[in-house]
């Protein structure tokens, strides 16, 4: 297993890991649906950085290392993640496979995330996890916003040779990542709308792309696309202005599947997350 690059045995030392549980608000949410299942440490107010979608078990095997959230506002400065804000409103689970959460930092913006787990039949391989991202502008004035997707995956529960390669559509956006672990296990994600810098890189041992989200400089990703091969990861970033009172709404769509060409039900599974994140829209549209 190789080692994680998060400060979790720094501030166990200094006897704080209580004192952080105490105040996390639903620290773990775990989904559940069909063969597979996700734990998302979802707490919020916390400086540690090892927080978020951590697991991605399908068909008894794990394939995400982990998957989370950061953002920066203005053009200077570190980025965050969002647990390092606070929960606006308790996380919720609707049911088994769906969960709201909703982060403010308060007098400037809301980031509202809503996340679906879909699975396929038991021993089909083959799992969806739709995420509907939502930040409002609560400031007063224009938002200069830039929000990032961190993403490990380490296919098959293994981090070594894995084969990652970013997409970008006609005008330079990127759209897509596909990853693969030779012809075992397959990985892909598509975004809505492309985001404006990505950057294909390994991960361990160094954790070169994780640590540019953690450390005390602004960020911008470097918009390398790969092939590359090993422990691979990858982040998206998003620069946006926001208006005053405006949203900006990102659709997340992630897939693993067992074959070459995504089966028939990983597309179905895709299409029903749509439809699941048109009803959670109208759901939240509701006042
Ligand atoms: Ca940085
Ligand atoms: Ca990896």
């Amino acid at each position: 297993m190789k080692r994680s690059p998060h400060f979790c045995p720094l501030i166990c030392a200094l006897g704080l890991c209580a004192a952080f549980s105490a105040t996390a608000t639903t620290p773990t949410s775990t989904l559940t649906n069909g063969n597979a299942s996700v734990t998302i440490k979802t707490g919020a107010g916390l400086t540690d950085p090892d927080f978020g979608m951590n697991s991605w078990t399908v068909d008894g095997v794990d394939q995400l290392y982990r998957q989370w959230f950061w953002f920066r506002t203005g053009s200077t400065g570190k980025e965050k993640t969002i647990s390092q804000l606070d929960l606006e409103t308790p996380c919720h689970q609707e049911s088994d496979n769906y969960l709201t959460t909703k982060y403010v930092s308060y007098g400037k913006f809301t980031i509202g995330i809503n996340y679906t787990l879909l699975g396929g039949a038991e021993g089909s391989g083959s799992s969806t996890i739709g995420e509907q991202i939502i930040v409002k502008n609560i400031s007063g004035a224009a938002l200069d916003f830039h929000f990032f997707q961190y993403v490990d995956f380490d296919l098959g529960g293994s981090s070594a040779g894995d084969t990652l390669e970013l997409g970008q559509d006609a005008s330079g956006l990127f759209n897509s990542a596909y990853q693969h672990k030779g012809a075992s296990y397959f990985a892909d994600e598509f975004l809505t709308p492309g985001a404006n810098h990505g950057q294909a890189a390994l991960a361990s041992p160094d954790f070169t792309l994780f640590y540019s989200l953690t450390d005390n400089s602004p960020t911008t990703l470097n918009n390398f696309a790969g092939p590359i091969s090993g422990d691979t990861s990858w982040a998206f970033q998003w620069d946006v202005t926001i208006p005053v009172n405006g949203t900006f709404n990102i659709s997340l769509n992630k897939s693993v599947y067992v074959s070459a060409v995504p089966e028939p039900s990983v597309l179905a599974l895709a299409g029903l997350t749509c439809a699941l994140f048109a009803g959670a829209r109208r759901r939240h549209c509701k006042r």
